[in-house]
Order: structure tokens, then sequence, then C-alpha cells
């Protein structure tokens, strides 16, 4: 009896369980470019081709490998738009009763496939370290989910940067190390980039017909589109970024659009990359004295730490928790975040490096579009949405997390303990933007200050009874209290020109 294997676009690894699971000799893979997927935000075009062109390779590896593959290109006029129609097709042209499939990592899809007319039997997702299981029990009875916690697990389930039961080094985290403002020149010129072949190119041509008018540059198109070329640009960040990595992690440097980042997270995400040799990858370079414990013990920690402990919050709190919006923010994205188009440099600096790269390291997305969607109280909904289309790498599973929790504290303070505002003043410390901005961030009001310094202050005034008790931010309210009453009504003012300048729509 034939059955169905269906294979994702996140879902590109060799070892997937539903793979492990499929008779080679009787099974049929399905993948299949859907509207859909494709379509659900408008994501960026470079996103849609590094997907599409990889599933294209995967499928002819597969192939290779002896697996029998029915592939359907977005173009194909049988394309029924949506992944489950591709399966009830094919089902129905192959006889085929049964499909079996790895857990999608989305609620959506999870759902589609429950309620798919061809039942799915679906096998847990291994490719990541922790299962639901194990982050539910792990969490089971806690008060706080704190991250910190569940690294150590973590670093001691797999023995990374371990010396028996102790951390390497004495210390588990090293993040106080990490800290340094930008650098005034960066001598690693980026990830490595890749020249697009005939299978590329078509995709690219393809792409560009039907998503060319969504945000985002499509070419240069230079992401690695398959798994010796993922493991290709990983050894290029192990050589020559990882020793600067912890150093420079939550550095901004104008016109640098990557600094010492390992710009791979949409590899790993596709499954073209394994947590395994990255992290294997990493360790070796400090063990054979390449790269220092700061740095390795840094980006180990987003891999098996945060990266793990945010599928795990997006599966342990439910399909609503895209929804929250804690803080009651009501106001619409401002059209800057599309454009580019604001005097405040920083943020022109996040969304053009965005718009051409689809991709921003952390601190441009928290301490910059995200910092200023929470000061300015935008509606969390459409934040997520925003974050969820322009990043390559981004999937529910990983964006809603970061995005609903880590930065908007939409999510009421699981994953942050005090949400992540700042003024002017931590921007100017980490990078250069502000030297080149229309604003000045030395000064606190009137028409030419800082706008994050204006909404920082107006952000902890309008949410004082939230967390004024917050041990936190305690200090931060006893600074605002102290500030003479003509200046804190000036600071509030100037918040509301700003505020009711992004309302009108005027340039901010
Ligand atoms: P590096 O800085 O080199 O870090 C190494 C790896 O660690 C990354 O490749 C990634 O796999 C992992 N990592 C680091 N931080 C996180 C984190 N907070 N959560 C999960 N994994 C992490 N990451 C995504 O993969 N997809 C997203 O959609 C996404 N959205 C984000 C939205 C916001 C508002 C914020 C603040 C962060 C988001 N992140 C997301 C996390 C992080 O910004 C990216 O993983 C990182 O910038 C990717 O670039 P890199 O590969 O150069 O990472
Ligand atoms: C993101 C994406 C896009 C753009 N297109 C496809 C597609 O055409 N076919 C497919 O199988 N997957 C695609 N994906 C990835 C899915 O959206 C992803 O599997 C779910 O969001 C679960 O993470
Ligand atoms: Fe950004 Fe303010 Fe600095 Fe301008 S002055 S770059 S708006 S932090």
């Amino acid at each position: 009896m034939v059955r169905l294997v269906l294979v994702l676009g996140d879902q590109l690894s060799l070892d997937l369980s539903a793979l492990r699971e499929a008779d080679q000799t009787s099974d049929v893979v399905i993948m299949a470019e859907v509207a859909d997927e494709a379509s659900y935000v408008p994501h960026h075009p470079k996103k849609i081709a590094f997907l599409f062109a990889a599933m294209r390779k995967f499928a002819v590896r597969l192939a290779q490998d002896g697996w029998q593959v029915r592939y359907t290109r977005l173009d194909d006029p049988d394309n029924t738009g949506s992944i489950t129609g591709e399966l009830l097709r094919h089902a129905a042209a192959l006889g085929a009763i049964e499909v079996l499939a790895t857990e999608p990592d989305e609620w959506r899809l999870i759902s589609a496939l429950e309620d798919s007319p061809v039942p799915v039997h679906l096998f847990p997702d291994d490719r990541f370290l922790s299962s639901h299981a194990e982050f539910d029990a792990w969490a089971e009875g806690r008060k706080a989910l704190r991250m910190e916690h569940f690294y150590r697990l973590m670093r001691r389930k797999t023995g990374l940067l371990m010396e028996g039961d102790k951390p390497a080094g004495g210390q588990w985290n090293y993040d106080h190390d990490n800290r340094k403002p930008a650098p005034d020149s960066i001598d690693f010129d980026g990830p490595m980039r890749f020249a697009s072949d005939e299978s590329v190119d078509a995709v690219l041509a393809l792409v560009e017909a039907r998503f060319g008018d969504n945000f985002g540059t499509l070419r240069p198109f230079w992401f690695a589109t398959d798994q010796a070329e993922a493991r290709q640009a990983l050894d290029h960040f192990i050589t020559h970024a990882l020793p600067k990595f912890g150093d420079y992690q939550d550095a901004m440097l104008s016109g640098n659009r990557f600094l010492y980042h390992s710009v791979i997270s949409m590899y790993l995400n596709a499954g073209l990359l394994t947590w395994q040799e990255i992290c294997g990858a990493a360790e070796a370079a400090w063990r054979a004295g390449q790269a220092p414990i700061n740095a390795v013990e840094g980006f180990i920690r987003q891999i098996i730490g945060w990266r793990e402990y945010m599928r795990g919050i997006y599966f342990r709190e439910g399909p609503d928790y895209v929804t929250r919006n804690a803080l009651g923010h009501d106001r619409a994205l401002p059209a800057f975040y599309w454009s580019g188009e604001t005097d405040m440099r920083c943020v022109a600096e996040a969304v053009e490096q965005t718009r051409d790269e689809a991709y921003a390291h952390h601190i441009q997305r928290l301490m910059v579009t995200g910092n200023f969607a929470l000061l300015a109280g935008i509606d969390p909904y459409q934040v997520h949405e925003w974050y969820l289309a322009v990043y390559a790498d981004a999937y529910e599973w990983v964006e809603a997390p970061n995005v609903i929790g880590m930065s908007q504290f939409a999510d009421g303070g699981i994953v942050g303990s005090k949400p992540y505002v700042s003024g002017g003043n931590y921007i100017n410390k980490m990078s250069d933007y502000c030297r080149d901005c229309a604003y000045s961030v030395a000064q606190k009001t009137g028409a030419g200050a800082c706008p994050f310094n204006l909404l920082y202050w107006a952000f902890l005034d309008r949410h004082r009874r939230r967390f004024e008790t917050n041990p936190r931010m305690a200090q931060m309210y006893r600074v605002w209290d102290r500030m003479d009453a003509t200046r804190r009504a000036h600071v509030l003012e100037g918040a509301a020109g700003v505020l009711a300048r992004l309302d009108r729509g005027d340039r901010v």
C-alpha cells in the first residue's frame, strides 16, 4: 500500500522523522510550492526564493538517494494552492490512504493536517534538542520560566562546554564580557555568498514574476541553497568571525549589516544545518584554542538556550499566543516599517538592510525596530506579522515568542521579566547611528529630541501601574519622579507630538 511522505519547506533534513518512518521502496515523498504557504504573510522575496530553491535541490537529492518524489512547482497548472490540497490530489492519483509527516512547527499547519481528508500520521520533530514533553516537564510548577535555567539543563544534557558536571571555564554565562560597543572597523566581510546556478535562476525568475511587489529586494541573491553550501557558510563563520562574535554581539554599525554574526538562522531553521554540527564546530574551535570561551559560550547559548526555549514557549502557550496584547497597544504599524522613510537613522538603517538582505541581527530587531514599536504602543499582532514577513529565518514558532514575548511584552512577562525598552542612549552607546541622525540623542525635550528619549519616559508613565513595582524598573521610576515637573510635562508633550505625527502619517 502506497503512503505519502510530506516534506515541508522548512523540513529539508535527510534525517527527518517522517523519512525515517517511511519505506523507500513503496512510499512517495510529496513536496509542494503552494500559494497558501507563500502568502500567509507577504514574505520577503529572498525568503521565498531561498525556500523554493532549497526545496527543489532537496527533492533532487532525495531522488538521488532512491526516493520516489512528486514535486509540485508553484506554476504547475494542477497546483491546488495548499499543502492539504496537494496531499489529496496525490493520494487520489496514487491510491494512497495515509500520509506520514513530521509535525509542522506552526499551529496553523498542524490543525490543517489534523483536519486533512487524507489521514495524516504526525511524528515528533526530533531535529530539536528538547521535546515538547521535556520542556513542559521543566516548566511545570515554576513561577518564572527563565531561559538561563533551561539553558543549564541543555548544557548538562548535551555535555557542550562541560567539564564533568561543571561548566567549562567555571562560569555558565560569559555575557558580561559580551557587551562591547561597535568598533571603528570590522575585519570580517560578512557571510559567505554563493553564485546562483541554473536552478536558482529559474526560481528567481518565478519569484520576481509572482512576488516582485512584496517588500524586499530579490537581487543580488547570495544565500546557500543546499546542505553543502550551508556547511561552507558555517565553516566560514567559525573560522573568521566566531572569535569576535561575543565581544561585538550587541554592537551596531552604519553600513555594516552583519558584523561578526553567523547569518545561519535561515539555514538552521529550514533544516540545512543541525544544531549538533553548529555547536560541535563552535566547541571544537574553542578546544583548539581558535576562539575564546566568551564567544563560544555566547554563541552556543543562542542555539541550545534561546532557540530551544523559544520553541518550548510557543508550543506550551498554544495557538492564541500570537494574539496576546497584555499592554493593550493598538496603534497601527507606521508605514516607515515598509518604506524606511523616517528621519530616525537607526530605524532607517534597520529597515533598509531588512529590505535588502531579509536579515537584521538580534539587537537591531530587539532594540531598534522592536523597541520603537513597543515604546510607540503599536498593535503587537501587526508587529508580529511584519517580523514574520520580512526575515528569511522567520517561522511562527521562533518569531512569535521573540516578538510577542521578548520584544513587545505582549505575553505579560512569560519570556521577559521586564520590557526591553530604552531611550536613545543605549542605541548611541552600541552604534554609530546617532552621529548621522536628524535628531539629537543628547536632547531630551524639544523639537530635535530623539523620539526614543521622549517615548521612553511616556511609556513608563503610561504603564506605571503595571511596572513601578517591578524591582528591575523601580530605579527608572525614581529617576522619572525626581525630574523637574516642568521637564516631565515637556517630555510627555514631546512624546504626544511624536505619536500624533505617527497617527497622521507625517514623517517622523
Ligand atoms: P547569531 O547572532 O549569529 O546567533 C546564532 C544563532 O542563534 C542564530 O542563527 C539563531 O539560530 C540562534 N538565536 C539567536 N538568538 C535567538 C533567539 N532570540 N531566538 C531563537 N534563536 C536565536 N530568530 C529566528 O530564527 N527567526 C525569527 O523569526 C526571529 N525573529 C526575531 C524577532 C525579534 C523581535 C527578535 C528580538 C529576535 C528574533 N530572532 C529570530 C532571534 C535572532 O534575532 C535571530 O535568530 C538572529 O538575528 C539570526 O541571525 P544570525 O544567524 O546571524 O544569529
Ligand atoms: C515559508 C514557506 C513558504 C514561503 N512556502 C512554502 C511552500 O510553498 N511549501 C512548503 O512546504 N513550505 C513553505 N514554507 C514553509 C512553511 O510555511 C512552514 O513549513 C510552516 O510555516 C511551518 O513552520
Ligand atoms: Fe536613533 Fe535617536 Fe540615535 Fe537618531 S538619535 S539614531 S533616532 S537613537
